[in-house]
């Protein structure tokens, strides 16, 4: 997708009007991702991004269908591959914003693989995974984040695995900003929005995002959310896991933040110096 950029050379005050691409989204109504859609409406206006400024990177997913809706530049990329991608764009541009947005399907399952080298890399991109612990788009089959016991069409008896725990996992990988919202919630993850953008590094948020179509677990989330509690130190890692490997409440707010490391993308710029001019004719002569 891409921007006309006549807005964006008027000095104006851009709204969450300016942010909307005009396509209408087509999730079922009281989807979760409309929350992670407001909010990032709402966050861009808060950093007031310009359009062309931002590129928005998603999988396979009804989550991942959220570039079609945001007025930035987007790519709807290949299932489990929005990490990589989002990497090479921020490598390729550095002055870009950079989100990796989909569901836990597309980067719990399929995509999981590029979590912990995205994530220890320290890629300046932010990372909003919309978990509704389904495949919705699909219809249904369990996820990696379904809890034990979960019947769906691909675990009639329910589910006997054990789920993924995003927040741990993020952690674990060496993210330097890990936060958790809900989808309930739009205000306060907008909040965590904009944190995860000013955060130079790779910023994960977990975003409780309910399917209401096949797993509507609104009612269910209303009870269990909480505010991490402000004494928590958030720069401190060992609290932080401690906290995200609590099953008794889903804690909503920043876990843990690290700004001290240096990005992959800024470290790599100290090689553009010894960047070469790349000869493609010459190189393929190599095996004629
Ligand atoms: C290589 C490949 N395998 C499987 C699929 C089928 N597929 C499409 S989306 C999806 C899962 C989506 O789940 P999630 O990422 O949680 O997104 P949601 O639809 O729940 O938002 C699957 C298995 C595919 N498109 N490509
Ligand atoms: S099937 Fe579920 S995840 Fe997909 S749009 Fe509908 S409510 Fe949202």
């Amino acid at each position: 997708m891409t921007v006309d950029t006549a807005l964006e050379e008027q000095d104006v005050l851009l709204g969450v009007k300016d942010y909307k691409s005009g396509v209408k989204p087509v999730w079922c109504p009281g989807c979760g991702d409309f929350g992670v859609l407001s909010a990032t409406y709402k966050a861009l206006t808060t950093l007031q991004l310009k359009p062309h400024e931002v590129v928005v990177v998603s999988g396979i997913g009804c989550s991942s269908r959220i570039p079609y809706f945001m007025r930035s530049y987007g790519i709807h990329g290949v299932h489990g591959r929005a990490l990589p991608i989002a990497t090479g764009v921020k490598l390729a541009n550095p002055a870009l914003t950079v989100f990796a947005m989909g569901g836990d399907g597309d980067l719990m399952s399929i995509g999981a693989g590029h979590l912990p080298h995205a994530a220890s890399r320290n890629v300046d991109i932010t990372v909003v995974m919309m978990d509704n612990q389904t495949y919705g788009l699909t219809k249904a089959q369990a996820s990696p984040t379904s809890v034990t016991g979960h019947i769906s069409k691909s675990t009639p008896f329910g589910s006997i695995a054990r789920p993924l725990k995003p927040v741990v996992l993020a952690l674990a990988y060496g993210a330097t900003f890990v936060a958790r919202g809900y989808s309930a919630r739009a205000n306060e993850m907008s909040e965590l929005i904009v944190q995860g953008v000013q955060h130079h590094g790779f910023s994960f948020i977990h975003v409780q995002s309910p399917c209401t179509e096949f797993h509507n677990t609104y009612n269910y989330y209303d009870e269990a959310v909480t505010d991490v509690p402000p004494e928590h130190n958030t720069s401190d890692l060992a609290a932080a896991l401690h906290l995200a490997l609590t099953e008794e409440r889903v804690h909503l707010g920043l876990f843990y933040r690290d700004d001290a490391q240096e990005s992959f993308d800024r470290r790599s710029r100290e090689f553009v110096e010894e960047v070469s001019e790349f000869n493609v004719d010459e190189y393929l002569r190599r095996f004629a």
